[in-house]
């Protein structure tokens, strides 16, 4: 590896940490993690649930797959190589802010389980729920919120999760939401109940 990398480095602690952080805010820190198909209601869910949590008195910071690819991400397309480097930037910032004490919530296709699995592997314990937002292709195309899935079907958009790209579901997903019979309510109110249980809405 060159000089240029990750070479000589040592971490420096300050005098303040996450506990410190945490009971200042009276909330633990974690990372909430939507994966799921274009179109199946990461987005729509996760601002339903940022307002709740909001409205609970709780700081809560969402990631979304456009948004920072309009910024931090907009270097990379939709190769396999491409959405690995936008999860692992992402989980580093997830991981980040999930040590500064705040509840994020990430909404990526996210299609590769290793990727995912490297985010949590790199998270604390308990510090990454993730949530398969399960929907049929079929759903999601006709909901087509964006117009992409037309787009991809008249080829104008090639490698596009689920037409001709893979989209592979979580294993052991903390939660699954089920938005073809949940209203996006409801699943939200999943979510934030499982918080609610897991003590993550106190210090
Ligand atoms: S990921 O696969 O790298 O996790 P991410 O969630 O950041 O994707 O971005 C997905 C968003 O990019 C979609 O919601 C859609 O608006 C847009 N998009 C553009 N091209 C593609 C494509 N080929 N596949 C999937 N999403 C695409």
């Amino acid at each position: 590896m060159g000089s240029t990398h990750s070479n000589n480095l040592t971490r420096h602690d300050g005098h303040v940490d996450r506990a410190d952080r945490q009971r200042l805010l009276g909330q633990k820190g974690v990372t909430i993690w939507m994966t799921g198909l274009s179109g199946s209601g990461k987005s729509t869910i996760a601002c339903l649930l940022e307002k709740m949590l909001i409205e609970r008195g709780r700081l809560v910071y969402r990631l979304d797959g456009d948004n920072l690819r309009l910024g931090l991400n907009k270097n990379l397309g939709f190769s396999a190589e491409d959405r690995t480097e936008n999860i692992r930037r992402v989980g580093e910032v997830a991981k980040l802010f999930t040590d500064a004490g705040l509840i994020v919530i990430a909404s990526f296709i996210s299609p590769y389980r290793r990727d995912r699995d490297a985010v949590r592997a790199a998270m604390g314990g308990g510090d990454f729920i993730e949530v398969f937002v399960n929907v049929s292709l079929a759903e999601a195309e006709k909901r087509d919120p964006k117009g992409l899935y037309k787009k991809a079907r008249a080829g104008q958009i090639t490698a596009f999760t689920g037409v001709d790209d893979p989209y592979e579901p979580p294993e052991k997903p903390e939660i699954v939401l089920d938005t073809e019979h949940a209203s996006p309510d409801q699943s939200a109110s999943r979510v934030f109940d499982f918080l609610d249980r897991g003590g993550y809405l106190r210090s």
